[in-house]
Parts: C-alpha cells; structure tokens; sequence
C-alpha cells in the first residue's frame, strides 16, 4: 500500500527537465552569494522532523469529526503511514508515540515494521490529560500537581511506565505535558500546586535512565482558562532546572499568546541551554490547529533564524533539539497535512541557513536596523524550493510529495484497506 521506489523515480522523471533548471538557478544565485549548494543539501537532509502518532486520523474540535477515511487502525498502520511520509520525503525517520494510545503489544513485531520502512521512535509523550478506563484516582482536578498524594502517585507511575514502554523501543526521550490547572479564582494555591508538580517530575525524572531526556511543554491556556501550571517558558525552564540536567524546555509554537516574540523566547533558552524540543505547527488564535508556516511564514523563519543562529555559535551549549510536529487536521487529509508541514519546515529551515551571519552582525554592531532587517529579507524572499527538492530526489524521495500521494490514490488504497470509517486512536 506504501509507495515504491521505482514509482517515486517516475514521477521525478517527468519533473526533471523543469526542476534542473530551477535547481541550476539558484545553485549559481547561491554561489555569487558564496554558498555552496553541496554544503546546504547535505544540511537540508540531516534535518529529520518526527512526526506525531497522534497525528495521522483527523482531528476534531468538541463540536465535530470529519473523518478523511482509511484512517489507521493501530500502532502498526500508524507506523506505515509514517514510513510513507518518509518514504515521500526522505525527512520524517521517527515516531512520536503518545501512550496510552500507543501501548506496543508485539514489541519485536513494532520494532521490525519501523526498520522496514527506516523509522526510529524518538519521544513517549504520557496522557494525564484524560481519565482511562478504570482508572482508579480522576485527573479531574489535576495529575502532577494534584491535592492527594494517591492520584500523584498514579501520575507519576503513569509516566514510569512510558518510560519502559519507550525503553522496549529504543526511545530516550519522555515529553511531559500537563493539562493541570485552575478555571476558577482561588481554585489552586499556585504555589503549593508548583512545589507538588516540581516534586513529582523529581520522582519521574529520578525514575528515568541516565542517558534520557525529559522534555517539560508549556502552554498559557487550555484546558484550564484561568491559570495553567505550567503557563510559559519560564516555569518550564525553572521546573527543568530544579529536576536535573537532562531536563529541557519543549517549545509548541502553537502554545504562545497572540504576538508572543517567540524567536526570542528560542534565543533565550538556546542561551541557557536548555532547548530540549519543538512542537511544530500553525495557530491563529490558539493551539495546534493548523499546518506548519501556513498563516505566519515570516515569523518561521525568524524563529528558524535563531535557531540556526544558535546552532552554528560555538559559544552556546545547547543539546541536540528534537524536532517533532504536533498537529490537529480537522480540514485536510491528514498525510497531505503533514508533507505540507515537513515542506515549510524544511523550506524554512533552508532559508535560515541562507542568512548572511557576517553582514547581519556587522549592521548590529553598527546599529543599523534598515540594513539587518534587509540581510533577513534577502534569505527570506530567496526561493529556495528547488534546493529543498534537489535535497529530497537525492535522499530518494519525490521532487513533489503531495502530487506523488494524490497521483498514485494513496488516500484511496487506504480506504479500501482500512474502510471509510476507520478511526484512529488520539484526539
Ligand atoms: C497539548 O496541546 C499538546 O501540545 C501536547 O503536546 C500533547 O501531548 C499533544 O498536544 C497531543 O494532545
Ligand atoms: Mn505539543
């Protein structure tokens, strides 16, 4: 049902003639610049975006779900989906799973599907969002941060067991979200129910091999409206710094306040060293809702450009990031979604590394603002797509993901496999 080689290759065939010639274009604008487009490729395809489990069935809202249909069933077609993501694009090797959603049944099984199609697992996310089936302690009022001790307890146990679960796969890393909080004045003692959440990411953490990662989300509202616990990068970044040096803040950029200055809140923490994770998406008013660069290009790219900043500094010691989409799809096909996402990703991450660092310091050393913001102009309205393109087709992937998912009825072959109604386990 996945696509094959040799179908991926036809497709590039008919595309070539158009695509070299855009590709020759800029490699040379590039080079007048002094980039070389080997170097910038071989970054282009370093970069692999983890893509959620959760991800892959369409989203609803609490009003209604618009099933695309073929949606996959369990933990093993979720895997083929990804491995069809990346099979397209060359740029998608890993799986954030979300248990207990996604509990592995037949763990040698699960791990052979993945290296079949060339995936690994890299992040466990727990859920004390919801309740479970016979779950003995509610959530209701909270799971880390909880007033008893017992439901605490089965929190914190909650997340050891992702751990093991993540362990069997190979994973090392636990994000960590919270939906604990307060809808009402007076409901909490913000600070008793901080030290209570701080204790048990304490236990969680100390539960957790050495050589893990535990990466701390924020988000300012939802599902509670009056106080989240962990509302901003700085409680996050506060709580991972009392945990343990292996903790790090996970940055959804679906998570800010409208006009949040997010590529400084990157530059901040890559300053302290403690970026741990990004959540990719897109948000007009609130959370994760839609595709990655879709409504706000410019401000990707700014934060792209941090980033990269960031990466290429000698002087700041930062760990490796995980790059991972977060995403809800309630309009489009799911797959489509996500290629479109990885491409603005990539697309994005491309320009970024574009950006003339030499002319851009020296405007800010010489304060000249009209000149800095010009040097960003410049990597940003370069077209950099044929480059993104030449980094897929060389990888093995599809000049054009998207045209390869629709010409070949990928959608089609997984409604008449799983059935139109088929739905898959998340949100
Ligand atoms: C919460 O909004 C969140 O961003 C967290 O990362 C969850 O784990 C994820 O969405 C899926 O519900
Ligand atoms: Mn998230």
């Amino acid at each position: 049902m996945n696509v094959s080689p040799s179908a991926i290759a036809a497709h590039n065939d008919r595309l070539a003639a158009a695509h070299d010639r855009h590709f020759r274009f800029l490699a040379d604008t590039l080079a007048e610049k002094g980039l070389d487009a080997g170097t910038l490729l071989d970054k282009i395809n370093a970069f692999q975006i983890a893509i959620p489990s959760w991800a892959l069935g369409t989203g609803g809202t609490r009003f209604g779900r618009f099933p695309t249909g073929g949606e996959p069933r369990t933990l093993e077609e979720k895997i083929d989906d990804v491995g069809l993501i990346h099979a397209l694009n060359r740029s998608a090797n890993s799986i954030s799973l979300h248990i207990p959603w996604d509990i592995p049944r037949d763990v040698a099984a699960i791990k052979q599907r993945l290296a079949g199609h060339g995936l690994t697992i890299d992040s466990v996310n727990s859920n004390t969002f919801q309740d479970q089936k016979n779950q003995p302690h509610s959530y209701k009022f909270g799971s880390l941060c909880h007033t008893q001790a017992e439901t605490r307890r089965q929190a914190v146990d909650h997340n050891v067991e992702c751990v093991a679960y993540g362990k069997q796969l190979d994973a090392k890393v636990l994000t960590v979200w919270l939906a604990d909080g307060s809808n009402f004045p007076g409901q909490h003692d913000f600070r008793r129910a901080y030290d209570r959440t701080q204790q048990s990411l304490i236990e969680i953490y100390e539960a957790m091999p050495s050589d893990w990662t535990m990466l701390v989300e924020y988000k300012p509202y939802e599902p509670n409206f009056y106080a989240m616990v962990i509302p901003d990068w700085g409680t996050s970044y506060a709580l991972c710094q009392a945990v343990g040096q292996n903790a790090h803040v996970l940055v959804d950029l679906g998570h800010h306040l409208p006009n949040t200055n997010i590529e400084q809140i990157v530059a901040r923490l890559l300053h302290f060293g403690r970026l741990g994770g990004f959540h990719f998406n897109g948000s007009m008013y609130g959370d994760d809702d839609l595709t990655t660069g879709s409504t706000k290009p410019f401000q990707l790219f700014l934060i792209f450009n941090e980033l990269v900043s960031g990466m290429q500094d000698a002087a700041v010691q930062n760990p490796d990031i995980a790059w991972m989409i977060d995403a809800s799809h309630n309009t489009k096909d799911p797959v489509e979604d996500l290629l479109q996402s990885c491409q603005n990703i990539l697309t994005t991450y491309a320009r970024a590394l574009i950006v003339d660092r030499r002319k851009l310091a020296q405007a800010q050393e010489d304060n000249d603002a009209v000149a800095a913001e010009e040097v960003l102009r410049d990597a940003f309205f370069t077209d950099v797509r044929p480059l993104v393109a030449e980094a897929v087709r060389r990888a093995g992937g599809a000049i054009d993901p998207i045209g390869v998912f629709r010409a070949d009825g990928l959608r089609e072959k997984r409604i008449a496999e799983r059935g139109r109604f088929a739905v898959a386990t998340g949100l």
